[in-house]
């Protein structure tokens, strides 16, 4: 989708008012926090409508505008079809055309349950399989959508707020595991000089570069494109169930209970991103509830990127 609707424009027009002066393809530009500020001041709200994505192929979906985001959510499959960042660019770029593959097909959010108890949460394609969905909060402040797989072994929650979107697996069919996948185009396109952060250094890394292994918690990663001022992050929240117990004498225990182990791999494919929280080549870790947060920051500074992103964890 490439359409700028009323709000976009507004957001974008905030934006340029704060960089318009001193560009924005410039990484580490100062500039990027007074748009990541515009952002975080402006009266915000979520609103929801149904429509059609048409650049999947016109399949219907939920859609969702949020501060500097509009997502596409694919009614029938349970996944991101298309993201628009403020500038109505897309970093997801699904779409449905059978045997598009990594140009189309294959792309999307969360893509979690594949070739398990069902192929469930991805933009619907040849492979996916239905689900049934439900609204089931709609203000001004908050937008929640549940799915539960056609099976009814996998349910999973999408919560919208003004400035992020949370994706829960609230389910998961037993004996059974998934994967969180952002299988995307970072600004519109994979190119060659598009980069990606990640929590285990503070250092930009080339689109083509691999990270394999467990993440530092908190889990992020982000990716970016030099002619994008802003990047598009996935948070990875830890698991607070056991925060809440009185087990305190236990906590050192609890705590290394509490730290994610399962591998968080990334790789490039010929025209998409391949990052899995809970993957590791073919093979998903993820059994239990996981919840994630996804996003834009509007700057491509590390350092703001990391503290947008920490800022997540306790909302
Ligand atoms: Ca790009
Ligand atoms: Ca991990």
């Amino acid at each position: 989708m490439f359409s700028l609707t009323t709000k976009h424009l507004a957001s974008l027009l905030i934006i340029a008012s704060v960089v318009t002066s001193i560009g924005c393809n410039t990484r580490g530009d100062s500039s990027t926090k007074a748009a990541q500020e515009a952002i975080e001041t402006s009266p915000t709200s979520v609103t929801l409508t149904h429509g059609v994505d048409e650049s999947a192929g016109e399949l219907s979906a939920y859609i969702v505008e949020i501060a500097n985001a509009t997502f596409y959510l694919e009614k029938q499959g349970g996944g991101l079809s298309s993201l628009l960042d403020a500038d109505g660019i897309d970093w997801i770029g699904f779409n449905n055309a059978k045997g598009s593959g990594w140009k189309g097909e294959y792309r999307g959010f969360p893509n979690a349950v594949h070739k398990q108890d069902g192929s469930y949460f991805h933009a619907m394609n040849a492979g996916t399989d239905p689900s049934t969905s439900k609204v089931t909060i709609e203000t001004p402040k908050h937008v929640q959508i549940v799915f539960t797989s056609g099976n009814g072994k996998w349910q999973a929650q999408w919560d919208f707020y003004p400035k992020r979107c949370d994706f829960t697996m609230t389910q998961v069919s037993a004996g059974y595991h998934y994967w969180v996948q952002y299988e995307g185009v970072p600004g519109g396109l994979m190119d060659e000089s598009d980069f990606w952060y990640n929590s285990a250094d503070n250092q930009p890394h080339p689109i083509n570069e691999s990270f394999k292994g467990d993440l530092p918690s908190p889990e992020w990663f982000a990716f970016g494109d030099e002619k994008s001022p802003r990047m598009f992050y996935l948070l990875h929240h830890e698991d607070d169930a056991f925060l809440n117990s009185n087990e305190q004498e236990s906590k050192q225990f609890v705590d290394k209970q509490q730290e994610d182990s399962h591998p968080d791999d990334y790789v490039s494919r010929p025209y998409m991103t391949v990052l899995g929280f809970g993957r590791s080549n073919k093979e998903k870790f993820l059994n239990t509830p996981q919840r994630f947060s996804i996003g834009f920051v509007e700057s491509t500074r590390y350092a703001a990127v990391d503290k947008a992103v920490k800022n997540l964890i306790a909302k």
